[in-house]
């Protein structure tokens, strides 16, 4: 299946928006962006809850589709852009990935998005920090067994595709990155790739010049 040109709403520092930014420069499909500014709190512009109604980025329109929450879009283009692959063949492997994946997507980043950490209050940070750590600390565990060059072997999978955008986000909070050696020596390695180098936030449109 062709996608013809992607629409993607995003946000330069949105570490949702950047999985699947690196999944559409490893599988080479170009895409117009579309910028959803978090800090003037857009996501939640009348506009923009007409396309994703859980006023979040980010959200990807294909032919008049429209798709949201990354892992959704991240299987959507693993399935209609098969190659380059993001997950092995083999079933085993394939599922230490997507555990992988839901460690960060359901057991990291929601504890530490803007919504819930104003909901949390004062103690936000230490909020974010602890519940950052604590995954990490699971992830750094389930590495030991499962890393080759990246997280599951020696190929890019849809786990170091979450994984490089949460530490980058995790940075902020300032977690103990000593205590987790694999998780950083991966994502440096990943770091040098075309695909993680050039839709890195800094490389966005709407990143601004003064950053
Ligand atoms: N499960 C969603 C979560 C999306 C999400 O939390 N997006 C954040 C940016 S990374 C956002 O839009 N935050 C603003 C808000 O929640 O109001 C996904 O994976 O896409």
């Amino acid at each position: 299946m062709s996608l013809k040109k992607p629409v993607l709403f995003s946000y330069f520092l949105s570490s949702c928006s950047w999985r699947v930014r690196i999944a559409l420069a490893h599988k080479g499909i170009e895409y117009d962006y579309k910028a959803v500014d978090l800090e003037k709190n857009e996501q939640l512009s009348e506009d923009f809850l007409k396309v994703n109604p859980h006023g979040q980025v980010p959200a990807l329109i294909v032919r008049e589709n429209v798709l949201f929450n990354s892992t959704a879009i991240l299987e959507f283009l693993e399935e209609t852009v098969p190659n380059p692959s993001l997950l092995p063949k083999d079933p085993v492997q394939s599922a230490a990935v997507r555990s992988i994946v839901d460690a960060i997507a359901s057991g990291i980043q929601p504890l530490q998005n803007d919504r819930v950490l104003n909901c949390v209050g004062q103690n936000s940070s230490n909020w974010a920090k602890h519940w950052i750590q604590l995954g990490f600390g699971s992830i750094e565990e389930i590495l030991r067994k499962t890393h080759g060059k990246y997280c599951v072997g020696d190929s890019v999978t849809l786990a170091d595709v979450c994984l490089v955008p949460q530490v980058f986000r995790a940075r902020i909070f300032k977690p103990d990155m000593s205590k987790f050696p694999l998780i950083q020596e991966i994502c440096l390695r990943l770091e040098g790739l075309a695909a993680f180098r050039d839709s890195h936030p800094f490389q966005q449109p709407d990143c601004p010049n003064t950053l």
